[in-house]
């Protein structure tokens, strides 16, 4: 068994690596992000990081926002959403609920009423269901602020949305009229 700090050390790790950067591991992800688990855990070995199936299987389990899944047959890993890397996750789009909510920091409110919310250095942009979360998401920035995304209004005009299997909102982007605070 990991302690919780340990989980959360290991986490972080895999999160840069199933995200980020797989080249750190030498690991290969497919084209719609998986890892295969094997590898991975000899990979990490190799690396120093050396962690057990079990101690995967915890960390998957106890992950604060349930970031990775497993695969139905228990052979592979990827985390739900978050990457940087050319990925495709295949979610099929699906009808948001009629509001949406993004944390973010007041010093960006000027650039985001200018252009709208647009997904930066990630694949999408990242939306929240409930404002308890859309302002975890916030603070991370700074001074929090949460806007509100007119979800059921701009899906109507033909903007995609995908739910994330822990409940995360993706969309391309999130132009103004749709923006409110
Ligand atoms: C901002 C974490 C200026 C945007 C969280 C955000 C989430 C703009 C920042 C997930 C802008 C990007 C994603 C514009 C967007 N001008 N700023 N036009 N458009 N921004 O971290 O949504 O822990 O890439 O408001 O919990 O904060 O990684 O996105 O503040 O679920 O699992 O640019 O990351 O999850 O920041 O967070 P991020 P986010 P994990």
């Amino acid at each position: 068994m990991l302690t919780k700090k340990e989980e959360i050390k290991h986490g972080r790790f895999l999160s840069m690596v199933l995200r980020h950067r797989p080249e750190v591991l030498d690991i290969q992800l497919d084209a719609q992000g998986w890892a295969d688990i094997k590898d991975l855990l000899a990979k990490l070995k190799d690396y120093g990081r050396s962690i057990s199936r079990s101690d995967l299987d915890q960390i998957v389990e106890n992950n604060n926002k349930k970031r990775y899944v497993i695969s139905d047959d228990g052979k592979r890993i990827r985390a739900s959403q978050g990457h940087s890397i050319d990925i495709e996750l295949e979610y099929a789009p699906m009808e948001p609920p009629e509001m949406l909510y993004h944390g973010t920091a007041d010093r960006f409110l000027h650039s985001i009423f200018k252009t709208g919310l647009d997904k930066r250095k990630r694949h999408h942009v990242h939306l929240s269901a409930d404002l308890d979360t859309a302002s975890q998401v916030g603070k991370r920035h700074g001074n929090l602020v949460i806007l509100k995304v007119a979800a059921a209004e701009m899906h109507k005009a033909g903007h995609k949305f995908y739910c994330t299997p822990n409940g995360v909102w993706l969309t391309e982007s999130v132009p103004v009229e749709y923006l409110s605070n």
